[in-house]
């Protein structure tokens, strides 16, 4: 385990004021902190639990969209399906990379997946019901997700920091695709807008829902950002997200599903009505329509898997040997 400095052999912790007001002060002087970084264990918690629920929402999130490659309307689509998909199992590669210099192991984390003790993101719960919704997974659920990770980018941890950097260059990618198809699907048939209208009406609120509880019901969002994890609120990206993507919809000629939503001249930004957190909290609480199906395949991946990866381990332990008689010899 590394950066356990304050850590004692139970398990608790002694970190004086001094040393917490100490980090404190490093993070206010914008320095990155490093593996190896004596660290509060607060902070050190904090990181495992969100870089984890970010690379099981990376990895769970190939499933909705993986649906579709095989039924996706043209060899270009599929072969840019194909892509994303793949790009997606990277970042949750890059993702529990980063979370393991913290200290646990991949397979630590991706037990609590299994076990359904770890969280992800509740957007991926729900089902992708026609072609039109990769095109709005494209378009706001990779939009979202750009909002989000961008100030990440900058987050005080550098290994989350600089994992986010290569995410967001293609997380941009994949918006400008979903956006595309969400364009095409507009511009063709009076059926093909309705599927993108149809696939807009159920997307909508879930995306708004992935930035989280607003901010007065955010448990960690006052500490995160102290520690420049989080650069800022849950509903200040939410708001962000909803003034860039309103346009959006405007020019593919559909109707946000919000009666609500007005431009409000004096914040210089657009007002939403109510979301649904009841829904919000149920899907986190059961797993909402899809979520059985998505950790039953998870778990069936799992098991399939494992022999390239005994073959893996053991190719791995005969070539060290080879090198280690190589250098006897
Ligand atoms: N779903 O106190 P806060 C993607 C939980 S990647 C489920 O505000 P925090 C790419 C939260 O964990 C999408 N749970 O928490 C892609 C906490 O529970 P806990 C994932 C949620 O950490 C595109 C509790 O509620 N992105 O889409 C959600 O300060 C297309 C209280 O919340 C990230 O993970 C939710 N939506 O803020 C892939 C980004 N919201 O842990 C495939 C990194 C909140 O105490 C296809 N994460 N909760 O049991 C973050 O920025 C933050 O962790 C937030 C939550 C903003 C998600």
């Amino acid at each position: 385990m590394y950066s356990q400095g304050l850590i004692n052999a139970d398990g608790s912790t002694h970190e004086d004021e001094a040393f917490l007001e100490a980090f404190q002060e490093r993070i206010d002087r914008e320095e990155k902190i490093e593996p190896n970084d004596p660290m509060p264990e607060g902070y050190r918690r904090t990181l495992v639990r969100q870089i984890s629920q970010h690379a099981h929402s990376e990895i769970i999130g190939m499933q909705p969209e993986g649906n579709w490659i095989t039924r996706a309307p043209s060899l270009k689509r599929k072969a840019a399906l194909l892509a994303k998909v793949q790009d997606e199992g990277g970042h949750g590669l890059y993702l529990y990379a980063a979370a393991e210099t913290l200290g646990v192991t991949r397979e630590e984390l991706v037990e609590q997946l299994l076990q359904g003790k770890a969280k992800y993101s509740s957007i991926f719960t729900y089902p992708t019901l026609s072609w039109a919704d990769i095109g709005a997974i494209g378009w706001l659920v990779d939009g979202a997700a750009i909002m989000n990770q961008v100030p990440l980018c900058r987050c005080s941890f550098g290994p989350y920091a600089r994992a986010m950097i290569r995410v967001c260059k293609e997380e941009s990618f994949h918006q400008r695709q979903g956006y595309e198809i969400m364009l095409t699907l507009c511009n063709g048939t009076p059926e093909q807008k309705a599927m993108a209208q149809d696939a807009l009406d159920r997307w909508w609120w879930p995306s708004l829902m992935m930035f989280g509880p607003h901010d007065s019901e955010s448990q960690h969002g006052d500490q995160n950002m102290a520690w420049k994890i989080k650069r800022f609120t849950n509903d200040a990206l939410r708001q962000k997200f909803v003034d860039a993507t309103v346009p959006q919809a405007e020019f593919l000629g559909l109707k946000v599903p919000d009666p609500d939503l007005a431009w409000n001249e004096e914040k210089g930004g657009y007002d939403i009505g109510p979301i649904d957190w009841d829904e919000f909290r149920s899907v986190l609480k059961s797993g909402g329509f899809c979520g059985r199906d998505r950790i039953r395949n998870r778990r069936r991946a799992e098991e399939d898997g494992a022999w390239v990866r005994e073959a893996a381990a053991a190719f791995a332990e005969k070539q060290a040997t080879r090198q280690a008689d190589a250098a006897a010899a």
